[in-house]
């Protein structure tokens, strides 16, 4: 596993709106398998008890397929499953609070924007997600930002930059062609027919990006 944001490309997001709690260690394996670097367990609006119960098996899973794994907004269940890191919002607080609750995890954070993008390098983050890019109904109160500020960002912040919002197989060519280097994808991958296989193109088209 490697615990490096830098060495991640393809950041695959388990949010529990698309998938049922059930199902969730099968759509891990196969995220997994299909070549994500990192999982992230997003959970809104979860009961805490049976989050950290989830956020254990897919700490396992994970480990044992060698990929880092990220828990959203939760410090204490990410120290508790023994998670890589937490990823924070732009109303989660600050980044030294998430580490230091976390015990000291890996941190990112959510930008919508080259300037809060800035922020969050300055504040310390270890990677951030940018977007949305495009308009997508897993974040449907958000404006999409386009492909305008891909490359300008990654010429402004030294931490790793991960494009999201709307991104999918039909789209990534023109996210990459923007400047983008690494993505992260929720609905994309967890609406597809076969999960695996979808991470794999994904995967593929990115590995030529250096
Ligand atoms: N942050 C910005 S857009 C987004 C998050 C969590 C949702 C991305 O989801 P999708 O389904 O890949 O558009
Ligand atoms: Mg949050």
């Amino acid at each position: 596993m490697d615990l490096a944001p830098d060495a991640w490309k393809l950041y695959g997001i388990l949010d529990l709106s698309y998938v049922a709690i059930e199902d969730s260690e099968l759509v891990c394996s196969e995220m997994c398998q299909g070549g994500v670097d990192v999982i992230q367990l997003r959970a809104k609006n979860r009961p805490s008890e049976s989050l950290l119960y989830l956020a254990k098996t897919i700490r396992r899973i994970t480990r044992d397929n060698g990929k880092a794994f990220i828990v959203n907004d939760h410090p204490e269940f990410a120290r508790d499953a023994e998670a890589d890191g937490v990823h924070v919002g732009q109303e989660d607080g600050t980044i030294a609070a998430a580490r230091e609750l976390s015990g000291g995890l890996l941190v990112g954070r959510s930008t919508h924007s080259v300037a809060q993008a800035c922020v969050a390098a300055r504040e310390g983050a270890d990677y951030i997600g940018f977007g949305p890019l495009f308009a997508t109904s897993t974040k449907p109160n958000y404006f999409p930002i386009g492909l305008g500020d891909v490359r300008k960002v990654q010429e402004e912040v030294a931490i790793p930059v991960f494009c999201i919002g709307g991104i999918k197989i039909e789209n990534l060519d023109a996210v990459l062609d923007a400047g983008a280097r690494r993505v992260a994808v929720v609905s994309g991958i967890l609406l597809a027919d076969d999960i695996m296989e979808y991470c794999r193109a994904l995967r593929k088209r990115l590995d030529f990006i250096s």
